[in-house]
């Protein structure tokens, strides 16, 4: 798949062997009939994921796919237990689902920040053969090997790619919106799909509280990209994982119907790849109005997309910048609502490991 790199990860996890129960007696000058002191083996290490909601992409995977946990170390004489293996902490983004990449099924979600799964326990550690004395049986002999940790091929995929998608045609001004609200150096051309991949930037809205939040720059849209034309349906798949859309509308050298012909064939394409992506919170962006000096013919525009779709919109310029602080603090005030909203809803459940008798 083309785009895989950021949204998509195949991994290779492996938990950590038991460590082996030790069958040892006590040796000691003066101490006859010492008995059994075998200790167990460490239980071996567990894969753990937790929730980061300061990662946005599964890129830190993309070279690195093998993890596996230690084994845990065998038991000894005089009692002593085995260490219990090292875990393997993987951190990924809010919402990303893993999936067994076999069977397909669905092994686990992670929805808020801070959230931990066990996905792979550890094997158990063999038990000692101190703990198999007993009146009949004083000095047994037995003491059992560790179990086998577990391995398997995982896919990740995250369920959101970022808070805000930027949707439009080719040439719209997209990776502008980006290049002047973000860090982000997003190629910028006067020529039609000059973004091939998503571009993610952060948009600081309060930098010393650290407030921000993703923006995805998409390549555009064209007509048929539901039947694959352009770049079809990877960009359709990558606004699917956006939780709002931005539409990014170019309104130089345009007529009034010209305009809305172009928004009416974007929201054709998403309705024939997906019916849901339309009832998506929508904000349009009328684009490059430092080159359209007819201040009426705007705010015409503006009022019938008010009225007709009732959508908000802004009029903006990415290159004199004009318009486009209203328009983040109201996306920024979009994106908490909702993210306040979703809090309500989930149930937090504290930290729990699994017991190696649940499934
Ligand atoms: N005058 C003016 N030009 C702009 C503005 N925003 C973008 N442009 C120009 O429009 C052209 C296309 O901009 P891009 O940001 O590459 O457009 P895009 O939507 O990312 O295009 P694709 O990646 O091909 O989908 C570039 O030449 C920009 O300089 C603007 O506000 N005013
Ligand atoms: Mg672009």
């Amino acid at each position: 798949m083309r785009y895989s790199f950021v949204d998509e990860a195949k991994i290779f996890v492996q938990s950590g062997n038991g460590g082996h129960g030790s069958g040892s007696f006590r040796r000691e000058r003066c101490v006859e009939f010492g008995g059994p002191d075998g200790g167990n083996g460490g239980d071996g290490g567990d894969i753990i994921l937790v929730a980061d909601g300061n990662i946005n992409t599964l890129v830190a995977y993309r070279y690195h796919k093998h993890f596996r946990a230690k084994g845990g170390e065998s038991g000894r004489g005089r009692c002593m237990f085995g260490a219990k293996g090292a875990d393997i902490t993987m951190r990924v983004p809010v919402g990303t689902e893993i999936f067994d990449s076999e069977s397909g099924e669905l092994m686990a979600t992670l929805t808020y920040h801070g959230e931990t799964n066990v996905l792979i326990k550890g094997g158990q550690g063999g038990i000692g053969n101190v703990f198999f004395k007993s009146s009949v049986n004083q000095a047994p002999r037995k003491a059992m090997p560790g179990f086998e940790g577990c391995a398997k091929w995982v896919v990740f995929k995250m369920k959101l790619l970022a808070n805000v998608g930027l949707l439009g045609k080719p040439n719209a001004g997209k990776s502008s919106f980006l290049r002047s609200t973000t860090n982000s150096k997003a190629k910028v051309a006067n020529y039609q799909f000059t973004t091939l991949s998503p571009n993610l930037g952060v948009i600081e809205v309060d930098k010393n509280k650290c407030d921000g939040f993703v923006v995805a720059d998409l390549p555009g849209l064209i007509e048929g990209a539901s039947q694959g034309r352009g770049l079809g349906m990877d960009f359709l798949r990558h606004v699917e994982k956006c939780e709002m859309l931005l539409h990014m509308i170019d309104i130089s050298g345009k007529t009034e119907e010209q305009i809305f012909e172009d928004y009416a064939m974007i929201h054709h394409e998403l309705n024939e790849y997906d019916e849901l992506l339309r009832e998506k919170d929508e904000v349009i962006a009328l684009n490059k109005i430092d080159i359209c000096y007819d201040k009426d013919f705007l705010n015409t525009i503006k009022t019938r997309f008010e009225k007709e779709k009732n959508k908000k919109v802004f009029l903006i310029s990415t290159a004199s910048k004009e318009g486009l602080k209203d328009l983040i603090f109201y996306l920024d005030s979009m994106i908490k609502r909702k993210k306040l909203e979703k809090e309500e809803q989930i149930e937090k459940k504290p930290y729990r490991p699994k017991s190696r008798y649940e499934k």
